[in-house]
Parts: structure tokens; sequence; C-alpha cells
């Protein structure tokens, strides 16, 4: 029975077409900087929101129609999960899913049993996978869901419950390098606190770098090449975690010996809740070399949460591909839908709009960003604006060949700095909207 008959197979028509259930830009083989879109973009559906997303919210009971969903935690109905995913990424043409451990499959009233059940939908998932071609991107452990992780998991003042999740996430790994995923997340909701009169922060950053460094043995133990993302987000569950931004992330993965191991996966409503932009957290991973993957979503500028609204502000996605393109591509990462329809949007043909929405708006990022790269204005503007380092005594400083005392020299006998020139911000965002 297939539970999206009344949906055409989504294909590309062009920017002239009036089809909703077709793209007007994402076109997986046309070529751009030499790359096919779907090469580019390496889009994902989200298991969590997706497939289990039922549109209740803290004042709200489900509101949403899945007809092939019974709302119970039955093996069952999980296995049936997994063919209608399958079915509807399928029918998408999205070449990637991302899941954690307890979307795909129920919790069991033991370990054993949950890691049982696990084992069981991990066998539909691969007979999906072969049949359909759709791959991993990357798996991930829910570790704040169940009451035990109420204190945090890995960074939890109650030991066991550190034991614990380094057996869910031994579990986790194994099935994602079972189904081949190519990455492996650690977003970190319940690592953080709620109030510092209780908390041993030392202590519990410590606990962190601890368990992370034991993932990275256990993968090497068990032959896992992907990459390992940390997903930076400031709040939300909790009043503060640890993981609150880029640079945040970035300090504490060179403080625990972990940067040649892990990226970072950054999502924009997290970097929008950070007080930061999307570019900023962008840029900011590239620089350091940690740009692995990104969470693709939106939130809205007038609520202060996590809202993961389906993306589809061009100069948002426009601003996200130049620095992805910039820094090289995401490599093993890719554009993951964690996005999620209004609980309003109650038909199954909404999860269609959605995603085709997002992967037009990433598709037509892509070609602005590529367009704008092929200007080159834009580039050119910004290595005049730095010309003062590629000769005299800029280059001298950048090469090391000078300190406080022979700086001073310089300046003493120059006596004033050189004319500093405009920043020209406002042509800049005129000449960006000729492109948009
Ligand atoms: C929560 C969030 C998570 C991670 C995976 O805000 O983004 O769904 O992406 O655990
Ligand atoms: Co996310």
């Amino acid at each position: 029975m297939s539970a999206f008959s009344s949906i055409p197979k989504i294909g590309y028509e062009g920017p002239e077409s009036d089809n909703p259930f077709a793209f007007r830009w994402y076109n997986p083989d046309e070529i751009v900087e030499g790359k096919s879109m779907r090469d580019h973009l390496r889009f994902s559906v989200v298991y969590w929101h997706t497939f289990r997303g039922n549109g209740s919210d803290p004042f709200g009971m489900p509101t949403l129609d899945r007809p092939w969903d019974d709302g119970s935690n039955s093996i069952d109905n999980a296995l049936n999960r997994v063919r209608v995913a399958f079915e509807f990424m399928e029918k998408l043409g999205c070449p990637y899913y991302a899941f954690h451990d307890r979307d795909v499959s129920p919790e069991g009233a033991s370990l054993a049993e949950s890691h049982a059940n696990l084992d069981r939908v991990a066998d539909a998932l691969e007979q999906q996978q072969q049949r359909t071609g759709i791959k991993l991107l990357w798996g991930t452990a829910n570790m704040f869901t169940h009451p035990r992780y109420l204190h945090g998991a890995a960074t939890s003042c109650n030991a066991d419950v550190f034991a614990y999740c380094a057996a869910q996430v031994k579990k986790a790994m194994e099935i994602t390098k079972r189904l081949g995923g190519e990455n492996y997340v650690f977003w970190g909701g319940r690592e953080g606190y709620m109030n510092l009169y209780n908390t041993d922060i030392k202590r519990e950053i410590d606990h962190l770098g601890q368990f992370l460094n034991m993932a990275v043995d256990y993968s090497k133990e068990i032959g896992f090449e992907g990459t390992f993302l940390i997903e930076p987000k400031p709040k939300e569950p909790t009043k503060h975690q640890y993981d609150s931004d880029a640079a945040a992330c970035i300090n504490f993965l060179r403080a625990y010996g972990l940067m040649d191991r892990f990226k970072l996966n950054i999502e924009t409503n997290h970097a929008t809740l950070a007080g930061h932009s999307m570019m900023h957290e962008l840029d900011y991973a590239g620089a350091q070399g940690c740009l692995g993957s990104i969470d693709a979503n939106t939130g809205d500028l007038l609520l202060g949460w996590d809202t993961d609204q389906f993306p589809t502000d061009l100069y948002l996605t426009a601003q996200s591909m130049m620095i992805i393109l910039k820094y090289g591509g995401l490599g093993s990462g890719g554009v993951n839908f964690d996005a999620k329809v209004r609980r309003e949007s109650i038909d199954v043909e909404d999860l269609f709009h959605a995603h085709i929405g997002g992967m037009d708006a990433f598709a037509r990022g892509l070609k602005i960003a590529a367009a704008i790269r092929a200007d080159g204005g834009l580039q050119q503007f910004v290595d005049d604006r730095y010309s003062s380092w590629n000769t005299g005594v800029g280059a001298d400083i950048e090469a090391g060949k000078h300190d406080f005392n022979s700086l001073s020299d310089y300046m003493m006998e120059k006596g004033e700095v050189d004319a500093n020139k405009s920043g020209r911000q406002e042509y800049l965002e005129n000449y960006i909207n000729r492109f948009i």
C-alpha cells in the first residue's frame, strides 16, 4: 500500500514551471563550478521531524495527518514507518537521510531490548537503502528525551548515566557503520546546566572531553571512519549548553585533543539562538578547518526559540553557499533538513512542499553564490581591502619579521598611518542584490 499515491515523482521542470510538485531550481545533474548540484548539496531528510513529528507542542496535542502511523511504540509500526520513509525520499529524489537511534526504533524495557529493537529496524533500513540507493548521511544517539538524562548525558552528575551513554553511543556508532553512515553527530541537548549553584562546570566539561575521546577510541577499534560532528547550540532545552557556538566548540575540541577527528555540524536556528548569523558560524568554522555539514533550517525573527522551519530565504541560502564554496564544499557532510512542517500544515502534501521549497532555495542559493564568485567583484574588493598586507610592513609582519621594537621604530619614523579607505558596505549590499 502506497502512502503517497496521489503525489507524483518530483522532477526538475525549470523556473517557469507552476507545478507545486516539481523543482524549479534543483536540477541534480546540472553542473555548477565543475560539480553536479546533487554532489554539491547532498540533501538529507531527517527521520525525527519528517517521520516522527506529529504537530504536538507544549500546549497542544498532535495535529498532523499521518495515516500510516498507528501511534504505537511497536516494532511493526517502526518497520512500517521505514517503508513509508523510503517511499517519501524516493519520490522526492533525496539522496540521504539522518536519524537518532530512538527515532527509528522504540526504547525497550531494558538496554538490551533497546539494542535488539534497533538491530531489527536496522535490517529494514539496510534493505531499503539497498533497494533505493538512498544513503545514510549520519546517525546519532538520542540522549535527551528519556528521564534518565534529566541532569545531562555525558555531563550528568550521575556516573551511571555516563556509562549508559557510552553503551548507547557504542551501539549507535556500530549501527551507523553498518548502514554506511558517512558521519556521526553529537548534539549535546542536555550537556549543560539549568543552574550554576548545583553545577561543577569543570568536572562536567572534563567528562564530556573524556567521553568523546572514548568515542574516538571506539571508532578506531571498529574501523568506523565517518567524520565525527559536534552540533553547536547555545540553549534549549537547557539554559546553557556547553557546545554553545562554533567558537566554543572549537575551543573545547582543541582543549581535549579532538581537533583531528571532529568537525562541526552548523545549524541555522542554533546560530541565531547564539546571537550569530549562519554566515558567521559557517565562516568561523571554515576558517578553523572545522566546517563539516549543515542542518538546514531557519528560525522566526519574532520568536526566540528553535522553530526549525524549512529554509526559503534566498539571502540565507546564497550566503550559506558562498561560504561553503569558499571552503571547498562540505566533504562527507550535506544539507540536512533538520526542519519540521508547522503544526497547522497537517497534510502529507505539506511534507513535499516543505522539502521541495528547501531544496529549491538551496539550489538557487548555490547558483547565486557561484555567479557572485564567477563575477569576482566581491573577492576583488576583499583582496584590495587587505592589500596593505601584501607588501612592505604588512608582508613583513605576516612573515614574522617584526616585533614591538621594530614596529615602534617604523611608526616613530613614519609618524602616522596611511589613509584608511571606505568599507563600502552599502555598495556591497547593492552589489549582492544584483545576483539575487
Ligand atoms: C536539536 C537538533 C537535533 C540534532 C540531532 O535542536 O538540532 O535534532 O540535529 O540530535
Ligand atoms: Co540539528
